[in-house]
């Protein structure tokens, strides 16, 4: 390890011991660093360097920032926190906004001055908030203003947090504006310092602290960006995750960074929101969910998104049909590709001349995957099997035992299910807790979900496994209606024979229940457990009666 430049050492003290570690692997060319560095000197200040400092950088409804009016507001945010609130190197400092110019702002200074990012989704409440900031020991807090309610709920479940500063309402401001804020020398971090705690959604138990260091933060850019996305100066970035959620961050802050382009940063990205956004500020490469793109093919009619050249779907499997509709409607061949809060971004996902539709893609140079038994064996092409990866980015717990779930032998195991084909292409199956086993046979509820999502009277669906008495599971499908169609009896038969006709017939939804909604997180996943747990009491109840 490389001398760290924190004084607050909590970080690296509760970093997993070295044993339960992935194996790093940096045999890329791109992917060598020196030993020092601070990911915001890299990311920001080389632009403004590099003579891009009149160019666009952060782009929002309410305001519009350069490269150097931006690089002077992460300075002035750096000096508060370092001369005002008396952050030292290593404090984790918790960050509370929707996506904004603010938000992006403090991120970045917190990382130049050598803290630690924490941030949190905004609709967070503030049990789970404390829970957070408890775990991470957080003394320091940016918060918009709008969310102060939360915040001020927080305080007292969580006495640690003892220096908040809002903005939105002038307070950071006024301690910003003072004079000679307007420079600040980053700390001088070592590679492997840690730079951000990325909390997991958590679909199931408390939410896992996920630790990246400086270089961890290039080492994304410098793989994925670099040579899958490749994007360019004169791009600009668009999209709906959220800022403390990686894929946000990644390809809302980290990517157009590091290319000198632009980026639109929205606080409300619904559908509708994102679709006016890009036709407005004529965006070029969009990251969203395959749920965003499939309603925006909805409501194409009469925009103009004739800008747009890439399209990255993260977050979930993108079904083959929308991959299908995007192409049809727009030419763009969307960039699926998977990735981890664990492994920061997206990992396995092919450039557009060599994807698979259907498929996420291949490892992304730097990255390796495999597809392994229960054993940790390496299976063949065609087998399911447990996906395990490994590269320049990977799962270090914040003092949690799940470690040793998610590393094992110095591969990390994402939890999902996948197989590769004799191309080295990988195909995504289930979650590996989300497979069905009904009579003896494994099926994956996302291939269903995906052969209904092709069926006109389908908007969403959700498919998982109902206890039943004879074949152990049955297969059950929750959909959500396209309007103009009725739940009856002759459209669930129709559905089951849809799925019959596409698929091995064994795989059809033996029930099939109408629905408004599905359960989603936050980060917009479906959440397969919850419709589990309905099915299960759904199926008790009918046992009893
Ligand atoms: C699932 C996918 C199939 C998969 C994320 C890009 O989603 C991200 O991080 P999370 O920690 O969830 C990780 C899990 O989500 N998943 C993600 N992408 C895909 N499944 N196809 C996909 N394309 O189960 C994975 O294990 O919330 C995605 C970049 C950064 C991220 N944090």
């Amino acid at each position: 390890m490389i001398a760290s430049a924190h004084i607050d050492t909590f970080a690296r003290d509760n970093l997993p011991p070295a044993e339960s570690q992935p194996q790093f692997v940096f045999d890329l060319p791109d992917l060598q660093y020196p030993d020092r560095l601070n990911a915001c000197v890299e990311l920001l200040d080389r632009r403004v360097e590099e003579d891009a400092g009149e160019r666009p950088c952060i782009i929002t409804p309410a305001e519009s920032l350069t490269y150097a009016q931006f690089q002077e507001r992460v300075n002035r945010i750096a000096n508060v926190l370092v001369n005002d609130l008396g952050l030292v190197p290593g404090n984790r400092v918790l960050l509370r906004s929707a996506n904004n110019a603010m938000m992006a702002a403090s991120y970045l200074a917190v990382l130049k001055a050598g803290g630690v990012v924490v941030a949190t989704m905004p609709l967070l409440r503030a049990k789970e908030i404390s829970y957070v900031v408890q775990k991470a020991k957080i003394k320091f807090a940016l918060c918009d203003a709008r969310l102060s309610e939360e915040m001020e709920k927080t305080k007292p479940l969580a006495p640690d947090l003892k220096k908040l500063a809002y903005w939105g309402k002038g307070g950071l401001e006024t301690l910003m504006a003072q004079n000679g804020y307007e420079n600040f020398a980053a700390c001088n971090t070592a590679a492997d310092d840690v730079c951000l705690i990325a909390f997991t959604s958590g679909t199931t138990g408390q939410p896992k602290g996920t630790m990246h260091f400086h270089r961890d933060l290039l080492a994304v850019c410098d793989s994925y960006a670099k040579h899958v996305l490749r994007a360019n100066a004169d791009d600009r970035f668009i999209g709906s995750p959220p800022l403390a959620f990686t894929f946000g961050t990644g390809g809302l802050v980290f990517f157009p960074l590091r290319a000198g382009a632009s980026t639109v940063l929205l606080e409300k990205a619904t559908p509708d929101d994102l679709l006016a956004a890009i036709e407005r500020h004529r965006a070029t490469v969009c990251f969203t969910a395959p749920t965003a793109y499939r309603a925006i093919l909805g409501k194409l009619d009469g925009s103009d998104i004739s800008s747009l050249r890439k399209c990255v779907s993260a977050g979930e499997a993108l079904p083959k049909a929308t991959w299908q509709a995007w192409f049809d409607a727009t030419g763009i061949r969307i960039l699926d590709g998977i990735g981890s809060t664990e492994m920061l971004h997206i990992f396995i996902g092919s450039p557009e001349e060599n994807l698979r539709p259907g498929a996420t893609g291949k490892p992304v140079p730097g990255y390796q995957a495999k597809i392994v038994d229960e054993h940790g064996n390496a299976l063949p092409p065609d087998t399911p099997g447990r996906l395990a990866v490994r590269g320049p980015t990977g799962c270090r717990y914040l003092a949690d035992e799940r470690q040793k779930k998610y590393v094992e032998d110095g591969w990390n195991i994402t939890g999902d299910t996948y197989l590769y084909d004799n191309d080295g292409y990988f195909w995504y199956q289930a979650r590996s807790d989300d497979m069905i086993i009904s009579a003896g046979y494994n099926i994956a509820g996302p291939e269903v979900e995906q052969v209904l999502l092709a069926h006109p009277s389908v908007a969403e669906c959700g498919v998982v496994g109902c206890p039943d008495a004879e074949r152990g599971q049955i297969v059950k499908a929750y959909v959500v209606l396209r309007p103009g169609f009725a739940g009856d009896a002759a459209l669930t038969k129709t559905l089951q024979e849809f799925v019959k006709a596409e698929v091995a017939p064994y795989k059809y939804p033996r029930a099939v229940e109408f629905v408004t909604s599905l359960p989603k997180t936050d980060t917009g996943k479906l959440q397969r457990f919850r419709l589990r747990e309905i099915a299960s009491q759904s199926a008790g109840a009918k046992l009893a009666s």
